[in-house]
């Protein structure tokens, strides 16, 4: 009885909160997941600042353009009529706009206005699907499942996620190895698409809300690739839903920071202050708050608006380093990197790193069997870096027992290999 309500709540929300369609259901499920869940909403913007510190690190120490990631794709596609069975071209052709955009090789990026071509940024990452499937078997990255939508004729709810199960269980293919795309109809074409934001949850355990089997990013069947026969509509068939929604899977907040004032923003200072979104126009006299020290003109360009197809064209430096960031720590294991120089490729992710007792009350036992050459540091939960850089070989301890009770980071290397660990610090 409970669920139907909140189905039928969520119904009538969308239903009567845009006229044709909506472009991103993200925030309304980030809102729903710390209702469920209070502390949700603060265990992302924990991981969001911490990211945005290792960040600026990242564009202080080296070219961001020589390390590139190639993050591995399944798409899981999810019919209940022949229609919604769309076809390869249009998955490959997604991932083609996907490398177009975030390698900044698209060809309107000239129409970023000249304010802001000094932040617009080439995000070095790039998209491939999958070649090898969880069980080692050859594979195109493309499954394809007949779904079951708790109630037919609506289509999948955003609101229960329910596009990721089946009758036999979870559809996904492991999420700390593949980025998971599921397209399906998603309420008659009502939602383009959402995607969960990193949030370090211990295992992902599905209490938190954030179940491990449900990190991913979902697209509605007919706003994908920009080839598709019948797109929900012209002015979101470029196939940039996809472009936005992997910018939250890989941590980034829409560019007027989800609140109708100019105090709240998106968290990144290379965006302007926005009171809102761009309304899926392309209108480029909006400007709806004053910056300082320039004023700016709203970013109706960025891909984290909810502006037409047509006038997306870029990221900024900045969210280009919290990907990146993300990529090598709360994304680590998705992506293999190349370095320009080098040409060696290697994983990302830093495994095998333990962290015991977790919480505690002062000091936490690092153990990192087999490895050497080792360091950490560790950060406060905004991000300021607490202990400086300190190198080990397969263990150390690490003493909080000077701080205060609360969340703290331990940023752990090896070469350019990064994980960071999530420590809950008692009294
Ligand atoms: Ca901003
Ligand atoms: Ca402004
Ligand atoms: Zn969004």
């Amino acid at each position: 009885m409970k669920k139907l309500f909140l189905l039928s709540c969520s119904v009538f929300c969308i239903l009567f909160s845009t006229a044709q369609f909506k472009r991103c259901y993200t925030h309304e499920l980030m809102v729903q997941k710390e209702n469920q869940n209070p502390g949700y909403m603060q265990r992302v913007n924990d991981v969001f600042e911490n990211v945005k510190h290792i960040a600026a690190q990242y564009h202080n120490s080296r070219s961001v353009n020589d390390t590139i990631y190639h993050v591995q794709v399944v798409f899981h596609v999810v019919y209940t009529s022949p229609a919604e069975n769309i076809p390869d071209s249009v998955l490959i052709n997604q991932i083609e706009v996907l490398n177009r955009d975030y390698r900044r090789r698209n060809a309107d990026t000239v129409q970023t206005r000249a304010c802001f071509q000094p932040v617009a940024a080439d995000a070095g990452i790039e998209f491939y699907l999958a070649t090898t499937d969880p069980n080692g078997n050859p594979t195109n990255g493309i499954t394809r499942t007949v779904g079951h939508p708790q109630i037919p004729f609506l289509g999948f709810n955003p609101g229960s996620d329910e596009i990721k199960d089946s009758a036999n269980g979870k559809t996904c293919w492991p999420t700390n190895r593949y980025l998971n795309i599921w397209v399906g109809n998603v309420f008659f074409g009502i939602v383009l698409g959402y995607a969960f934001p990193p949030d370090n949850a211990p295992n992902w355990p599905i209490s938190s809300g954030t179940d491990s089997a449900h990190q991913g990013v979902v697209l509605h069947y007919a706003a994908v690739g920009s080839n598709f026969a019948s797109p929900i509509d012209p002015t979101v068939a470029g196939g940039r839903s996809a472009v936005h929604e992997i910018g939250h899977y890989f941590g980034l907040r829409h560019i007027w920071g989800d609140s109708t004032d100019c105090v709240v923003d998106d968290g990144i200072s290379d965006t302007p202050f926005a009171a809102d979104a761009s309304q899926q126009t392309c209108d480029t006299t909006i400007n709806s708050c004053v910056d300082s020290p320039i004023d700016f003109p709203d970013m109706i360009e960025d891909y984290m608006d909810y502006s037409d197809d047509r006038c997306l064209n870029t990221f900024t430096q900045e969210q280009v380093g919290v990907m990146r960031a993300m990529l090598a720590t709360s994304r680590a294991g998705i992506a293999y990197v190349t370095t320009g120089s080098t040409g060696i490729k290697k994983i990302v992710a830093l495994e095998g790193i333990e962290v015991s007792p977790n919480p505690s009350n002062d000091i936490f036992k690092l153990t990192a069997k087999g490895k050497e050459d080792l360091s950490f540091e560790v950060y406060n939960a905004v991000g300021e870096r607490v202990i400086p850089t300190q190198n080990f070989s397969s263990s150390t301890t690490i003493n909080l027992s000077s701080f205060s009770a609360g969340i703290y980071f331990a940023k752990i290397s090896s070469g350019e290999n990064v994980v960071v660990k999530r420590l809950a610090l008692n009294r």
